[in-house]
């Protein structure tokens, strides 16, 4: 499979913002690549992947999930994750993708997990601080990226469940394990 007709797929997916977003991800995971050692073919791989089902329908989502028997836990939590669990899917069914690495990276992208590997944090990270997000706090996890993975992604998820329990919304329990993980590893 040659990366460019994997790139013309990709973008074929989605509107041209989150494209915008995947090619931001794409050289942000890259340069974390660079800068912690991470392998950079698949970084940038897991990178252009990682959004392939963010805009499928609700739908069609709800459909993989069930028939391709993916954690039936997702249906209970926020809509928000599925993407990441079906992506992981579509790209092996419709892309032949099979380094479990890299869909593993593209599967808990969202979410994050217990032993994240370096390309899964790699590609969490980006995806928080790619060059066109803007929320409150992201220049704070920029800097923390420039010297730690793992303070950046604890930066990260906490400031996620923060704003999800202010929201008043669920959630989804692998993500707080993943912190607690990262802190009991790191700090
Ligand atoms: O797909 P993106 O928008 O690029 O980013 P993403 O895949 O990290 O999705 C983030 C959204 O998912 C964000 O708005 C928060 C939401 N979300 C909902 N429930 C949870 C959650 N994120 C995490 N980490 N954990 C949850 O329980
Ligand atoms: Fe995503
Ligand atoms: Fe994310
Ligand atoms: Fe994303």
């Amino acid at each position: 499979m040659n990366l460019e007709s994997l790139r013309e797929a990709t973008r074929q997916q989605m509107p041209e913002k989150r494209w915008k977003h995947t090619l931001g991800v794409v050289e942000t995971a890259i340069k974390l690549a660079k800068r912690y050692g991470g392998d950079e073919r698949k970084s940038e791989l897991a990178a252009l992947l990682h959004d392939y089902s963010k805009a499928w329908a609700i739908d069609r989502m709800e459909t993989i999930i069930r028939e391709q028997n993916l954690s039936p836990d997702l249906l209970v939590f926020d809509k928000e994750l599925w993407h990441a669990h079906v992506g992981a899917w579509a790209v092996e069914a419709e892309h032949g993708i099979t380094d479990d690495e890299v869909l593993d990276a593209i599967r808990y992208h969202t979410s994050g997990r217990v032993n994240m590997t370096k390309l899964d944090k790699i590609v969490c990270l980006a995806d928080y601080i790619e060059p066109g997000r803007d929320f409150p706090g992201v220049n704070k996890l920029r800097e923390l990226a420039e010297f730690s993975l793992e303070e950046a992604l604890i930066s990260a998820f906490g400031s996620t469940i923060a704003v999800l329990a202010e929201r008043g919304k669920r959630i989804f329990p692998l993500t707080v394990l993943a912190r607690n993980d990262l802190i009991v590893q790191f700090k």
